[in-house]
């Protein structure tokens, strides 16, 4: 089932959306933590879409007469401390590239390869790329007496690339349900393990160590472990805090497999039981992200999923008494916001919140097609403050969140099998931890 991704296809179907210009696109930096510390490197997304080239310090050319890498040349000093480097040899042996350089020759090779080219196409927010091309530009503007075209057009790459990573192809599928379900199986462990003698710091090692050993490169964002209150907070990533019975603990974390991230949250109780007001809510949420669901139909947008969303909120908020009005007015002047204050979806592949176009070239809102995947992820947080929340509810923040992919026959859940009902979250949390531990 699974095919070969070929590398050599996606750079000539990036070509013939660019009009078989010339496209240049850099590789991620190493990044400093501090001193002379950095930061794990992770690979740019579409970087590796285009050549699968994991090393920081290289830059691609591509053009319908040859694919280019540059980067660094192989150096015993250097591999002594930081491990094997492909090198220029190796490179066009192993890699989808027809030449390599050592990175130090690109200011001398790159006017050459952008030359006799309309426009090239450069990632505007990407910085260093901009300087490059535009000084190979300036460089072969000033070549008197040349006989070819110069480029004299700068496009954006960004959203051509992001346009071909909107379809994932059966490979991308593959590790996209494999990371699901790895984050998956950490979710059902933090809800078996976490009670109120545990805090948010062991469920995400706890769940870390799920995903390593699964064999995912770890969490594919800052996982999200906030008992009670802090579920309040939309990015709360200290996950330092003790768990209290009677309180809620959201979990908002995917795995990272071969590239690809997962992303689910789930909402459960630390003592393992609901109270009669948190179902009262949860309920809310999942007869809204259920409602969504059942919207991701091939034609549809992102938008109408997010609408209907927000439409089975606002009645739910209604019916409790919470809000007062007309839905579709609560929903117009923003009164809907002040608890539901997110979006419903976003694109999900290699980034969590895939770099992939959410309109078309014609400013039309993209319409599901079988390939795409995202997220549905409703949520409602109410704070501790607000004299409109009767107090039963205050403090309260659930969010479900499931991992959607577009098929030919409608939508797959890929994050279905993670306990996500009232009842099956509570049998879930009274599962026997130790069994997550070692399989
Ligand atoms: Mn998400």
């Amino acid at each position: 089932m699974q095919e070969l991704t070929s590398y050599r296809n996606r750079q000539k179907n990036l070509l013939e959306i660019i009009n078989n210009q010339v496209a240049v696109i850099r590789s991620n930096d190493l990044v400093t933590r501090n001193h002379d510390t950095e930061f794990p490197f992770r690979q740019s997304s579409s970087f590796n879409y285009l050549c699968g080239f994991g090393e920081h310090d290289s830059l691609l050319v591509i053009s319908p007469a040859k694919t280019t890498l540059f980067l660094r040349e192989t150096d015993p000093f250097l591999e002594l401390w930081m491990g094997k480097m492909m090198g220029t040899q190796r490179a066009t042996d192993i890699l989808d590239v027809d030449e390599a350089y050592d990175i130090k020759e690109l200011a001398e090779k790159l006017p050459e390869l952008l030359d006799d080219h309309q426009d090239v196409y450069v990632d505007f927010g990407d910085e260093k790329a901009m300087t490059f091309v535009k000084e190979a530009m300036t460089n072969l503007a000033r070549r008197k007496r040349k006989k070819t075209q110069s480029p004299h057009g700068l496009k954006n790459l960004y959203d051509y690339v992001g346009a071909l990573r909107l379809v994932k192809d059966n490979n991308e599928r593959a590790r996209m349900q494999r990371s699901a379900d790895i984050a998956g199986l950490a979710h059902r462990a933090a809800m078996a393990t976490a009670n109120k003698e545990r805090n948010e710091a062991d469920i995400e090692n706890l769940m870390e160590f799920i995903f390593k050993r699964e064999g995912a490169s770890g969490a594919a964002y800052g996982s999200i472990i906030a008992g009670g209150e802090n579920a309040l907070c939309l990015h709360y990533i200290e996950n330092n805090s003790n768990f209290k019975d009677g309180d809620l603990i959201l979990i908002d974390a995917g795995a990272e497999f071969q590239g690809y991230a997962s992303d689910i949250t789930r909402t459960f109780p630390v003592s393992g039981k609901f109270t009669e007001a948190q179902k009262e809510i949860y309920q809310l949420v999942l007869d809204a992200q259920i409602a969504a669901i059942a919207l991701s139909i091939n034609g549809k947008t992102l938008d109408d999923i997010h609408n209907e969303t927000c439409r089975v909120l606002c009645e739910g908020l209604v019916n409790l008494g919470i809000l007062e009005g007309d839905v579709k007015e609560l929903i117009a002047n923003g009164e809907l916001k002040k608890y539901y204050p997110h979006g419903t979806s976003h694109w999900l592949g290699m980034d969590v919140h895939d770099q992939c176009p959410y309109k078309d070239e014609n400013n039309e809102t993209i319409k599901l097609a079988p390939g795409m995947s995202f997220t549905i992820e409703p949520g409602l947080y109410f704070p501790t403050n607000d004299p409109n929340i009767p107090e039963k509810y205050r403090g309260i923040g659930i969010r479900i969140e499931d991992d959607i992919m577009m098929d030919k026959d409608g939508a797959v859940n890929m994050t279905a099998s993670v306990p996500k009902t009232i009842s099956e979250v509570e049998r879930a949390c009274s599962e026997d931890p130790s069994q997550f531990l070692f399989l």
